[in-house]
């Protein structure tokens, strides 16, 4: 039987350092925020999987329209024999493209990277069992400290990183990952980026604010996640769901907004926190791109946007860029 390989590329107590340090970072700060990553323990990763499948939130159905029709392409163009993918969740989609690599014969290892180790060792498994071909090694790590990309995989190499994730990075942070993700790669590698586009504003915040509630819960799972690894005293029901669209700055912004002045505790950083009533703490921010956004940016970073590709409706951007 196949097995696959499970590398953690942080030290062992990084989460809990990071957690800790951003947490007393950013909800000391005014205004409040803590960084998205956070929203993803194994509750908060199965509410995503429920909100890809929700009428309003459109950006995966998009993107795997894209890939459905673009997979073979892509694999003809890159003939990879290395597909490393950041952010890889699920791996769901990731399947139209080991499906169009193997097809061509190129493909030999698959390398997915993410935050949550258990949706890492449920991906792994699966595809273990429909790819026995495939070497899978799995890597723990935060994308935007290690890649994955270090290690001796082989080239020519595609490095995925779906669903739009690139968007949860502030302009600065993104600038700064795209530059070391241009850093990683040689000649002959290349890039395949997703990334939402800038539309009508109900069709945006309809996306992060859904009827059935799920992206509330999603987002309200990060006070669960502050109960439970610092010892917080976060009730979630005393906080609102709040997204909005920043017209200029051409983001999303989900934030948690308490309902009445409040204070918790962070019983392990013995750190009270006080709340207004109405004042907000920023969860996510969710940057949507255009066409010459994206190439100018990784211009910037010293790539080139090769190929671009949109659904039928416009709605979501994939981007083949190369060094
Ligand atoms: C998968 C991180 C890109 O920003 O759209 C979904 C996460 N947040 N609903 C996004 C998310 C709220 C999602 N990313």
């Amino acid at each position: 039987m196949s097995t696959y390989d499970l590398t953690r590329l942080l030290p062992a107590d990084h989460f809990g350092q990071a957690l800790r340090h951003d947490v007393q970072q950013g909800l000391t700060a005014y205004p409040k925020w803590l960084p998205p990553k956070w929203f993803y323990d194994a509750r908060g990763s199965e509410l995503f999987e429920e909100i890809t499948r929700l009428p309003e939130y459109y950006p995966t159905r998009a993107e795997r329209e894209i890939l459905t029709a673009r997979s073979r392409e892509i694999a003809a163009i890159t003939r990879a024999r290395t597909l490393v993918e950041l952010g890889s969740g699920s791996s769901e989609k990731t399947r139209l493209l080991l499906d169009a690599l193997s097809e061509l014969g190129t493909l030999a290892e698959y390398v997915p990277v993410d935050v949550s180790e258990s949706a890492l060792e449920s991906a792994a498994e699966s595809l273990t069992a429909q790819y026995p071909k495939l070497a899978v090694r799995a890597v723990v790590s935060d994308f935007t400290h290690g890649l994955g990309l270090s290690d001796g995989a082989g080239g020519p190499r595609l490095v995925a990183f779906l669903g739009g994730t690139l968007g949860n990075l502030l302009p600065d942070e993104r600038a700064g990952f795209l530059a070391s993700l241009r850093a990683g790669l040689e000649p002959g590698d290349a890039v395949l980026l997703g990334t939402d586009l800038v539309k009508e504003a109900g069709v945006l915040v309809a996306a992060y604010d859904d009827a059935a509630g799920v992206t509330a819960a999603f987002n309200k799972n990060v006070l669960t996640v502050l109960n439970r690894e610092l010892g917080a005293d976060f009730d979630p029901d005393q906080f609102d769901h709040v997204a909005l669209w920043d017209a200029k700055r051409e983001w999303i912004e989900m934030r948690l907004r308490s309902r009445r002045a409040q204070t918790v505790k962070i019983r392990e950083l013995g750190l009270p926190v006080h709340f207004d009533e109405g004042e907000e703490l920023r969860t996510e921010i969710s940057a949507k791109f255009s066409h010459t956004r994206i190439a100018d940016e990784l211009a910037a970073a010293g790539m080139r946007l090769a190929e671009w590709w949109t659904d039928e409706a416009g709605r979501f951007g994939l981007s083949l860029a190369v060094p």
